[in-house]
């Protein structure tokens, strides 16, 4: 028994008695009877408890802000588990430790259990979560707004070597985190007719009337800065039928018609779609994108109109970032609210809008660009249709008068495709209507100058700039590899997690042998771990003295996982033809899923594991290669993988990785990276000097240049034996039990078009790899080259972005949050506390 007056003055005291509260009170068990996900029910709780105090501050002071609010708008929020990452921020990791373990619990096991909220694809759902924790962090008023998927990116099981995919019921445990705001919900229309009149005043106006309504209901997770007092929110909506149609449908006796409207309306936020690069026109989607957009932009109405009595100042109360065009939708709904619904002209409305609105490209593959079909759109929405004909109209017109000599410029530049079924382009759509545009890699932001976006940058020459991306050092160092962070910590000081460039100065201890023996250490334990891990989920065994070669990302033809597997091939044959070379033993890992629609992806993934089966099993091979496919790759997978590897695999084809994410996390945990000059490794090679990162491949311009001379693809396969081998041992059914049809559509892929140029790379690559090689005999080398690396890589802390965002882009700055409030309601308080309910 735990002394009640013991606990006021012991905070481990106190957080076990509230382990033991929560237990009883909240799940309504005792220890005897409660289960694993009981305990992590019940410390979360106690966690969230802890919070609120800051939080309820932090809401309070984003009511009254006086400075700008920023509003991440998003489709994808890739969080991850979110109990060990609240810990850390609030300072509260020793103390629930202890109280954990003082209770007999074990902490790790509970922080273990938890599942995370997978609402999102890859790097941009995740880049989406990295600022989240960095607004936060650096104490700038935020709220991201997105959608609550009841089913999350689906969970990936490997069979026979196959992608299946199980769908994700991330919710089914119960979610401690998020706080249901039944309060704040909105009704969106979708459907309908528009109508026009002049009103009293002789002014043209326009009355939509939406076919069918949903409700959104708010969900809000607390999103606790590191260190610091603020607590932003992640705002996420749901849908539900609202109740007036079900019960008139009711009446008149239609309950299946009733419950149908109803299923409808919840199909809106069912089901993220897994598809990454690859635009799909489904109308499901478009209804997704509006419904939260729609549910955001009212919800910042209501909060501007707490203390502004009219729109006019809209755009100073708040800047909204667009991540990607998927919430694009947005521009032309601001805009139908202000005109149609508080009677602004559209001057007004457009130089509010304008001012509002900033948008981020993901991308430079085409296929990934979203373009709706004109009638699709405006079935959906008529009004907005209405709306971005006429902001087209307008611009169009702008473009004429201005660029007059260049009289195709409209058609290239117009919101509206007109080739065949016309199409709204939303990233047109989105380069009008804001006031900033970026990029996500100096490279990237280049290309997008030059090629993609070239004719918007004559246009407006202020509006296109670069952010590199970056990642949270608190999530992606000291969360997942204590071991480096506690090194790390000895020598650049406590304050790294929030100062990321401290981790220049473990650059002169490259040169200290005993440093380099400790650096190691904490390698060699991180390899173990995951090669723990894996032999439990694949039963490869892998031996941690390996060189650990890790791939892991989505799969996708421009990734290029099909090179690296070529390599390990290429590798394989040179042991069959000589069993006594001498090799650097390696563990190639993979992990990453494919959509579930996208047929050579899938393949990719069969032929990584039919590679595996035969290479570890081959006595001649006798352990020197392993390869292991990690299934289902995800945020709290990823945790265990980037602290175990030595190279990090970044070896896209020049020109079409936006940035990359994944490359920085690998190279802050000290890996050494292969890759090419694409995306954010262009940086990250400037950064840690380039005698620490392995180049290889075709430069973007050399991409092109090879496209325009005429590729063939055969005739490098003609000429080089070693890539031969390797392509006619695939051919030959080695690698599929014999079947010599199930990799040929990649091996003819390859062999006839090769559109993300393998074979153009391939000699280089496995080149390179013998430089990789021979760098990893000498580990007092390789030592010193990871810890340049690391020492060199503060630049790409999230942190920096944000702080980039905060003054290129929204033009906002830090405000720290005063505690006004009480943590809590003391002992002896009753209601009213501190007043009446309020109606907002
Ligand atoms: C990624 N895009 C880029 N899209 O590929 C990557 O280079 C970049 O580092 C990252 O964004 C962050 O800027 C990406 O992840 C998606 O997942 C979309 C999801 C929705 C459908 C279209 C792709």
């Amino acid at each position: 028994m735990i002394n009640e007056h013991e606990t006021d003055r012991d905070p481990v005291a106190r957080t076990r008695r509230a382990f033991a509260y929560k237990l009883f009170f909240q799940q309504g068990v005792l220890p005897f009877n409660a289960s694993l996900n009981d305990y992590f029910l019940a410390v979360s709780a106690a966690l969230r408890d802890r919070m609120q105090g800051l939080y309820i501050n932090s809401m309070a002071a984003l009511r009254e802000s006086k400075s700008r609010i920023v509003c991440y708008f998003s489709a994808e929020f890739l969080m991850g588990p979110q109990l060990e990452n609240n810990l850390l921020s609030l300072g509260l990791a020793d103390e629930f430790a202890r109280a954990a373990e003082e209770s007999g619990l074990d902490l790790q096991q509970i922080i273990a259990h938890e599942e995370e909220p997978g609402l999102g694809n890859g790097g941009l759902g995740r880049l989406a979560a990295c600022y989240l924790d960095s607004l936060a962090t650096l104490e700038i008023p935020a709220i991201g707004y997105g959608i609550r998927y009841e089913f999350g990116m689906f969970d990936q099981a490997i069979d026979n070597g196959w992608q299946r995919e199980m769908s994700d019921r991330w919710l089914q445990p119960g979610n401690p985190w998020e706080f249901k705001k039944p309060d704040f919900a909105v009704e969106v229309g979708f459907g309908g007719h528009t109508e026009s009149w002049f009103d009293e005043a002789g002014r043209y106006r326009v009355r939509w009337t939406p076919g069918t309504v949903v409700k959104g209901i708010p969900y809000d997770t607390p999103i606790p800065g590191y260190r610091v007092h603020t607590v932003n929110t992640l705002r996420l909506w749901s849908a539900e039928a609202p109740k007036s149609f079900d019960f008139a449908d009711f009446n008149v006796g239609d309950y299946f018609g009733a419950v149908e409207e109803k299923i409808h309306a919840e199909n809106i936020t069912k089901v993220l779609y897994p598809n990454d690069e690859q635009f799909q026109g489904k109308a499901l989607r478009l209804r997704q994108q509006y419904f939260f957009v729609a549910c955001s932009l009212r919800d910042m109405i209501r909060l501007h109109l707490l203390q502004h009595p009219n729109l006019d100042n809209f755009h100073e109360h708040f800047a909204v970032q667009l991540n990607d065009t998927h919430p694009a939708i947005a521009v032309p709904e601001l805009l139908r609210l202000l005109i149609d619904l508080h009677g602004y002209d559209w001057e007004r409305a457009w130089a509010i809008t304008t001012a509002t609105f900033h948008y981020t490209n993901h991308t430079l593959l085409p296929e990934a660009l979203e373009k709706w079909p004109v009638h699709l759109l405006g079935d959906l929405l008529p009004r907005h249709l209405e709306i971005i004909l006429e902001i087209n109209s307008r611009f169009l017109d702008e473009v004429q008068s201005r660029f007059p000599e260049d009289a195709d410029l409209p058609r290239r530049v117009s919101i509206i495709d007109e080739t065949n079924d016309r199409s709204v382009r939303m990233a047109h759509l989105a380069c009008v209507a804001c006031q900033r545009i970026n990029g996500v890699a100096a490279l990237h932001t280049r290309l997008l100058m030059e090629r993609t976006l070239a004719d918007f940058h004559r246009i407006w020459t202020d509006k296109l700039v670069n952010i590199t991306n970056g990642v949270t050092p608190r999530r992606w160092l000291l969360l997942s590899n204590p071991g480096l962070s506690e090194l790390i910590g000895e020598v650049a000081g406590t304050g790294w997690p929030t100062d990321l460039d401290r981790l220049c100065e473990l650059a002169p201890l490259a040169e200290n042998a005993d440093f380099r023996a400790r650096w190691r250490a904490v390698k060699r334990a991180n390899k173990e771990r995951l090669a723990h891990t894996l032999q439990e989920r694949t039963g490869v065994v892998l031996d941690p003295a390996a060189l650990f070669d890790i791939q892991v990302k989505r799969i996708h033809e421009y990734k290029r996982q099909h090179l690296n597997v070529l390599h390990i091939i290429t590798l394989y044959n040179r042991l069959r033809r000589d069993p006594g070379l001498e090799i650097v033993p390696r563990a190639f890992i993979f992990g990453g899923k494919a959509a579930p629609g996208y047929f050579l992806a899938k393949r990719i993934i069969r032929l990584i594991n039919g590679v595996a089966e035969v290479v570890n099993n081959d006595p001649i091979v006798d352990g020197r290669l392993r390869v292991a496919f990690y299934p289902d790759f995800n945020v709290k997978n990823a945790h265990q993988v980037y602290p175990a590897a030595d190279l990090s695999e970044q070896i896209s084809t020049a020109g079409k990785e936006a940035s990359g994410t994944g490359n920085m996390k690998f190279a802050m945990n000290g890996a050494l990276t292969i890759g090419t000059l694409d995306g954010a490794n262009v940086e990250i090679r400037e950064a840690v000097g380039a005698d620490n990162f392995f180049l290889f491949g075709l430069r973007v311009e050399e991409v092109e240049a090879l496209w325009a001379a005429g590729y063939r693809p055969r005739t490098l396969y003609e000429e080089n034996p070693e890539l031969r081998e390797a392509m006619d041992l695939i051919a030959s059914g080695s690698f599929s039990g014999g079947d010599r049809d199930l990799f040929r559509p990649l091996v003819d892929n390859l062999l006839d078009h090769d559109p993300f140029l393998v074979l153009a790379d391939y000699q280089a690559y496995v080149d390179c790899q013998q430089q990789v090689e021979t760098a990893f005999r000498d580990p007092e080398r390789w030592t010193a080259m990871a810890i340049r690396t690391v020492s060199r890589m503060g630049r790409f802390s999230s942190d920096r972005s944000i702080a980039e965002y905060c003054e290129q882009v929204w033009r906002v700055g830090p405000a720290p949050v005063p505690l006004r409030y009480e943590h809590m309601p003391r002992e002896g308080v009753v209601f009213p506390w501190p007043g009446q309910p309020s109606e907002t």
